[in-house]
């Protein structure tokens, strides 16, 4: 499975809500059949058709109950990607929105690109108010504060909410219909608009606008009807466009993230005058920059074309695809393979904005890697972390560091810096920046769908691998700032244990759950030296051990992370339980790390794992492996490979017949 140039490559697909954004840009710019040529036509139709549900509706990811976020928004990308608005699949589609309340009670997000294509009013839409750029920098609540996902966001929306920037939808013939179409009985000349700037379908309500909110949206909804002062907008638009460029020619267009990406390619256009001479626009040079980088995001797989949740996984899979292979102290009989993945992460370091570009609250990064490419310039403290042990662990074979790229000391020690500059004042590790804010910043959380996006918090998982990392490196530099990185994964364990709950386990943030969660707490302990024996490992391994279902494997649900519950999963398809090889891998790999003493129990996951595995090698896809913001899943699809294998390769060093552990199955 690993590319020619050295990575893993997989699908990183599973939210239903960025594929309609790349459509609906597309659309109103006029390019969708340029920058979407049939064959991909067919493929998002086949997309979007395959993930319609029994009811009618789409979910906000592929494993989400039916939602008006998911269902909206699929229904306006399936008509602009050519169905007509008879085809069954509509017709159902309509039904479902019917049934919640028309478009009227769709998520702030969904909301957002109608009014855009002009299928829904501005009147009717939360105003996001480009001055808050304006905000001397000390405010508490200045955007520079927030996490870079939901600052990123924001930007190109208050800059076309600020131009109330809206597509000739009367004119067209498709976003017409749909004016009609999303309202049922309603018609749309005739709609409230300010009455519904707060309406949402319970289905989708997971984060309720807080009341405090609520309020300030109101004020502002005051400011915007009185007319706000004018110079004001017009430097505050200045600076988010100067911001937007900025961001463009840091990440050579790919910006942040998905959501990003689309807006700005439609903004990129806009800009350029789109609305006045769209043929102009289209041939403008950002405009092309943008549309170049928009297969980055797509992905074609069984189900059909996708936008991935962002342009690949590749860092973060390879890096850990390492990690297992050297651990099954296999790399020289797969030399080649460690040669190319060693070229490759060297490669993919990042080297630039050493100083950071404060002007646009940027970090430095220099050092970092980031979960999918350097060029797009967003290095995480995790990915760093894992690409760096990665690295590290290949370095001590000569024969892999002697061949292709070479790693002079200074770029390990950048990762070091890097890894140390990002530990917050809670002595944990957030994902993309410091935490610059304060947990009261989510009362301010204008999104209805999402779950902690406020600002950058300090997870269990970005902290247990930034030590890890930090704990490798010095072991093969003892004598580079080693007192500083003694005390660091000091206080990071202090967070780790902090962060425990009461049932010894830890709630995973961007795994599915509290296995993938436990299973970087016990690591993150251990290499802070804490004996397998203490107290907080002890209580995860009996935590772990009450999980473990009778046919040896460990499953959850996607529940657990969306009700921060366990949950187990559900029989399926056939098998004996809901246990999946990625989770029991996770769960396995925790409790031999804590040396746990049931052997029986690891035989029996064991076993599991090498029952899965297929003919091929490969393991089948189960269910869904990732998540964010506590309400979106995402699929990893490299992890039913590397997790089983690292297991096994765990069991077989540790625990083997050399052991006196009995061969399982
Ligand atoms: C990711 C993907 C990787 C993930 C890990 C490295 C696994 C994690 O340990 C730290 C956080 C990080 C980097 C992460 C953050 C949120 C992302 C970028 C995503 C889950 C991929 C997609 C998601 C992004 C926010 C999707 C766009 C949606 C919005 C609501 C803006």
């Amino acid at each position: 499975l690993q590319c020619e140039d050295g990575h893993w490559a997989g699908d990183y697909g599973g939210p239903h809500f960025l594929l309609p954004g790349f459509v609906i840009a597309a659309y109103i710019t006029g390019n969708f059949k340029t920058i979407f040529p049939e064959a991909h036509q067919k493929a998002i139709q086949a997309y979007l058709l395959n993930h319609q549900q029994q009811d009618g509706g789409w979910g906000s990811h592929i494993e989400s109950p039916s939602t008006m976020f998911g269902t909206v928004l699929n229904y306006v990308a399936l008509r602009l990607a050519g169905v007509d608005a008879d085809d069954p699949a509509c017709k159902e589609g309509r039904k479902f929105m019917q049934e919640h309340g028309g478009a009227l009670y769709a998520p702030s997000w969904a909301k957002f690109w109608l009014a855009c294509l002009g299928v829904y009013e501005w009147d009717g839409i939360a105003p996001v108010p480009p001055e808050m750029w304006m905000l001397p920098s000390w405010f508490p609540l200045h955007p520079g504060r927030f996490w870079c996902h939901c600052r990123m966001v924001y930007l190109p929306m208050c800059w076309l909410y600020a131009r109330r920037f809206t597509f000739n939808a009367s004119q067209d013939p498709v976003a017409n219909a749909l004016r009609s179409e999303l309202y049922g009985a309603e018609k749309y000349s005739e709609i409230p608009w300010r009455k519904h700037v707060h309406s949402v379908a319970e289905i989708d309500n997971y984060s309720p606008i807080h009341p405090v909110m609520r309020l300030l949206q109101d004020v502002l909804l005051i400011y915007e009807r009185l007319g706000p002062w004018q110079w004001l907008r017009r430097v505050s638009c200045g600076f988010a466009m100067e911001y937007m460029h900025a961001e463009d020619l840091e990440t050579n267009y790919l910006t942040i993230g998905p959501v990003s990406k689309a807006f700005h390619l439609l903004v990129s256009w806009v800009a350029a005058g789109g609305e006045k001479k769209p043929t102009e626009a289209s041939e403008s040079k950002a405009f092309q920059a943008h549309v170049a980088r928009v297969p980055a995001y797509l992905w074609v797989a069984e189900d059909g074309m996708k936008v991935q949740g962002y342009n690949g996984s590749m860092a973060w899979d390879t890096s850990f695809a390492v990690q297992a292979v050297v651990e099954a102290g296999m790399v020289d009989a797969f030399e080649d393979v460690d040669q190319q993945a060693w070229g490759w992460l060297v490669k993919e370091q990042v080297r630039c904005l050493p100083n950071g570009d404060w002007r646009h609250f940027r970090q430095p990064i220099r050092g970092g890697w980031g979960f999918s490419t350097a060029e797009q310039a967003w290095p995480v403290s995790d990915t760093t972390a894992e690409a760096f042990k990665a690295v590290l662990q290949l370095r001590k074979f000569s024969k892999i560091r002697s061949t292709g790229r070479t790693m002079p000391d200074e770029h390990l020690c950048d990762s070091v810096q890097f890894l140390l500059s990002y530990q917050n004042n809670d002595g944990g590790w957030a994902t993309y920046e410091n935490n610059r804010g304060w947990k009261w910043y989510e009362l301010m959380n204008p999104s209805e769908v999402f779950g902690d996006i406020m600002i950058d918090y300090s997870y269990v998982e970005c902290s247990s691998s930034a030590m890890q990392a930090m704990a490798i490196f010095s072991e093969q530099f003892p004598d580079h700032r080693a007192a500083e990185i003694r005390r660091s994964i000091k206080r990071g364990a202090r967070f780790i244990e902090a962060m425990q709950r009461d049932d010894g386990s830890w709630f995973g943030c961007w795994g599915n759950c509290f296995t993938y969660g436990c299973w970087f707490g016990v690591e993150g302990l251990l290499v802070a030296g804490r004996k397998t024996t203490c107290r907080a490992i002890q209580r995860c391994v009996k935590f772990l051990l009450g999980k473990q279902n009778a046919d040896g494997g460990w499953g959850e649900d996607f529940a657990s992370c969306f009700n921060r519950e366990y949950a187990a999963r559900e029989k399926l398809y056939g098998c004996d339980s809901g246990s999946s090889v990625v989770q029991t891998a996770w769960a396995l790999l925790a409790l031999m790390a804590a040396d746990c003493k049931e052997s029986s129990a690891i035989e029996r996951g064991v076993a599991l794992l090498m029952k899965r595995q297929l003919s091929s090698g490969d393991w089948a896809q189960e269910n869904i492996a990732g998540v964010f913001n506590r309400s979106i899943g995402i699929t990893y699809t490299a992890f039913r490979n590397v997790f089983p294998l690292w297991a096994l390769a765990r069991f077989h060093t540790h625990y083997g017949p050399q052991h006196g552990c009995k061969r399982p199955g």
